[in-house]
């Protein structure tokens, strides 16, 4: 898979992508991410990005220019162009799953007071983190990108996902390691006695109380 990533902060990535699992998938080349600073396309003189909204009001407006002419540069025919935007749908597990069979990602992260209406055009999908104003979308790309690469065959164990929360609408069973009595906190019984098939009941269970105590609403669908 491909990544390309359009943002004014390229140096916001370097932590995220040079640190652990996504580290290891750019090193394996299960991915190849691209950071893309759309400025060096405008063709303003002072490469400008942005200026004042029609109609008045504060703030400034990111122009179409230079992140029209980025996003051109890049397309192939199987890309899937989108924006990162906190109008967009609101980003769910299987959005992961969906978006990490694909081939070809174009992420454009919005910043500033926000983007001409014209450049929506340009995009498949819109997407939002989360029902929260971020100051920009570089964060919410870096989510994203993270919760995709992981989903990769072979970046992470399959079976390491197959449990993850959100799967089958229900949060994650609780786990425990070594000791089994940390402080007077016991480790439940049923998961160190052997029996496979007990195991997998109590955690089945736990996993629908949990779901049930925390997120009714994820069982409703
Ligand atoms: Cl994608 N962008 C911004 N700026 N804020 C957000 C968001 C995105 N998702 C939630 N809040």
């Amino acid at each position: 898979m491909k990544i390309d990533i359009l943002t004014l902060f390229p140096e916001m990535f370097e932590g995220i992508f040079s640190q652990s699992i996504i580290k290891r998938a750019i090193l394996d080349k299960k991915v190849e991410i691209n950071l893309h600073n759309f400025r060096d396309y405008s063709k303003d003189p002072h490469h400008k990005v942005d200026d004042t909204p029609y109609g008045g009001g504060s703030g400034m407006v990111l122009t179409c220019q230079p992140i029209f002419d980025c996003v051109e540069a890049l397309k192939e025919d199987d890309s899937l162009v989108i924006l990162m935007t906190p109008d967009g749908i609101p980003y769910k597990q299987q959005m992961a799953y969906d978006l990490s069979k694909k081939k070809h990602l174009i992420i454009i992260c919005g910043h500033y007071e926000g983007f001409d209406e014209r450049i929506r055009s340009l995009c498949d999908l819109e997407i939002s983190i989360g029902d929260y104003v971020l100051t920009g979308g570089e964060l919410a790309s870096m989510v994203l990108t993270d919760s995709i690469v992981r989903l990769i065959p072979g970046v992470i164990e399959t079976s390491s996902h197959q449990n993850d929360s959100f799967n089958n609408n229900l949060l994650d069973y609780p786990t425990y390691t070594k000791p089994r009595n940390f402080r007077g906190m016991e480790v439940p019984s049923v998961l160190v006695n052997g029996d496979h098939k007990k195991i997998e009941e109590y955690r089945k269970e736990e996993s629908i109380k949990r779901t049930k105590e925390r997120r009714p609403d994820l069982l409703e669908k």
